[in-house]
């Protein structure tokens, strides 16, 4: 059945009444605070001092939307829009400030209320270890290319661990962790900045190693909680059924999907990654006690973030053999004529790629528990949005998430084990080199206004889909 066909379908779409609604966030994006009671700069506070003309409009990572210090207000707001959970995610750099050893009480309290005040309210803390925000004191030690920060976060993830496991049942060791890869070590978007494949390709390692370690500890420490990992998962469509253009797409999905989705799931990496790592002489360097560690702690629960897919051909032109070795040697990208597009991001809109994702788990990847774990739109400009009542009419907003809800729902019919539906994001928030650029919360943050918050009509909407259980 295609996108045009499921929307038109009107109806009700009833979803079980345990299943979780909310919202995601990162420390990075919206706690504000970047150097009060004790924090350390991050590679974002640091990147942004170096180059404060990389950020859109010049806004760096100090001003976001300052849920350090109105948190009871935003909680109080996330119950009025009906979620019953809610992820965000602890900042190491606020509480271990050197990166490793001693706890910052301040950053331990302030997690501490955070965690009270959302079950106070009856939602659930879903609690994020990691989210492209790598200490500055570990950056300087390699950041994901040593194996000592590795290590280091192992303890940082422990600690936690420790802190607010008594409260915190739903732990995820990494956002995206493939996005720090390509912005940090491929394609320039994130510090350090270098493009360099054998470098990403340690970085990825290491990422996944962390990833793995933190599950162990986390299971050594008897806790009784889930724990698993967040990917974006982009599902690679080739352009047509030609075998080279089927080739290109599945080398793609390994590159950029596999990575981690396979280790983190099955405990391996897949051979087609395997195989042109090792052909191409760009293996990392490992070891098989850590092969070992990777295979035997593997995910309870996979986070989905979906906001678009991936159209691959087959390579067009051939690559000079002394161009710099990049992952898209092997394929093009490709445009599909007559796409969606969300054209403030520039991405594609193909919800039914939701559904793909949620097959392919169903079928290739043991059903394992999962959820929507971020799906959204960020548009530009949304100010002119709001009417008299001073309410940002984000219809758009609302049609979009139904339209996702809806291959959601079928995925579920038929078997997936999806639990949830998050949003990006509950409010408003600070969104990397684009700073305030989009905007996607349910909640608007009026930056003119001192950061005062309205909820927008999709967060009016959201309730009642929650109320209902649907819509
Ligand atoms: C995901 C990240 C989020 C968030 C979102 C929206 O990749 O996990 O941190 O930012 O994308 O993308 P952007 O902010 O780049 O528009």
């Amino acid at each position: 059945m295609e996108v045009t066909e499921l929307k038109q379908q009107q109806g009700n779409y009833q979803f079980p009444d345990n299943f979780w609604w909310g919202s995601s966030s990162s420390a990075p994006q919206m706690e504000g605070a970047a150097d009060v009671d004790g924090k350390t700069q991050n590679i974002w506070d640091y990147w942004y001092e170096q180059e404060p003309n990389r950020f859109h409009n010049g806004i760096g990572p100090a001003d976001t939307s300052g849920f350090y210090y109105r948190y009871k207000e935003d909680i109080a707001l996330m119950k009025q829009v009906g979620h019953n959970s809610f992820r965000f995610s602890i900042s190491w750099s606020r509480l271990i400030p050197e990166g490793t050893g001693a706890i910052n009480e301040k950053a331990a309290a302030f997690y501490q209320d955070v965690i009270d005040e959302l079950l106070d309210n009856d939602i659930e803390p879903f609690v994020n270890l990691f989210h492209f925000d790598m200490p500055m004191v570990m950056q300087e030690k390699g950041g994901w290319e040593s194996r000592e920060v590795v290590d280091a976060y192992r303890d940082y993830a422990a600690a936690c661990f420790r802190l607010f496991g008594d409260k915190v049942k739903k732990w995820f060791t990494h956002n995206e962790p493939i996005v720090p890869v390509e912005g940090g070590y491929l394609y320039d978007f994130h510090y350090p900045n270098v493009v360099d494949f054998r470098r990403a390709v340690q970085v990825g390692y290491h990422t996944q190693l962390s990833s793995s370690l933190a599950i162990q500890a986390y299971r050594e420490q008897g806790q009784d909680g889930e724990i698993g990992i967040i990917l974006n998962l982009t599902p690679s469509y080739p352009r047509s059924s030609d075998p080279a253009d089927v080739e290109a797409s599945r080398i793609a999905d390994a590159f950029f999907n596999r990575s981690f989705l396979d280790p983190s799931v099955k405990g391996e990496f897949p051979h087609k990654l395997v195989d042109i790592l090792r052909n191409e002489g760009y293996m990392p360097v490992y070891t098989e006690d850590d092969l070992k560690v990777i295979r035997e702690n593997t995910v309870d629960l996979l986070g989905v973030n979906y906001y678009q897919p991936r159209r691959v051909k087959a390579k067009e032109h051939t690559v000079h053999p002394d161009a710099p070795f990049m992952p898209d040697r092997f394929f093009d990208s490709y445009e599909m004529p007559g796409r969606k597009m969300n054209v403030h991001r520039g991405w594609e809109i193909y919800e039914k790629g939701i559904y793909d994702i949620l097959v392919n788990l169903r079928d290739n990847y043991g059903n394992i528990p999962c959820f929507i774990s971020e799906n959204g739109m960020g548009v530009e400009g949304e100010e002119k949005f709001r009417d008299a009542e001073g309410i940002i009419q984000d219809d758009y907003r609302i049609d979009f998430i139904k339209d996702h809800l809806r291959w959601v729902h079928k995925a579920l019919n038929e078997g997936a084990n999806v639990k949830g539906y998050h949003l990006w994001t509950f409010m408003d928030n600070w969104s990397w080199t684009n700073a305030y650029k989009n905007r996607y919360g349910f909640v608007s943050v009026n930056l003119e206004k001192d950061g005062e918050r309205t909820i927008k009509k999709s967060g009016e909407w959201m309730k009642q889909v929650v109320q209902r259980h649907g819509f």
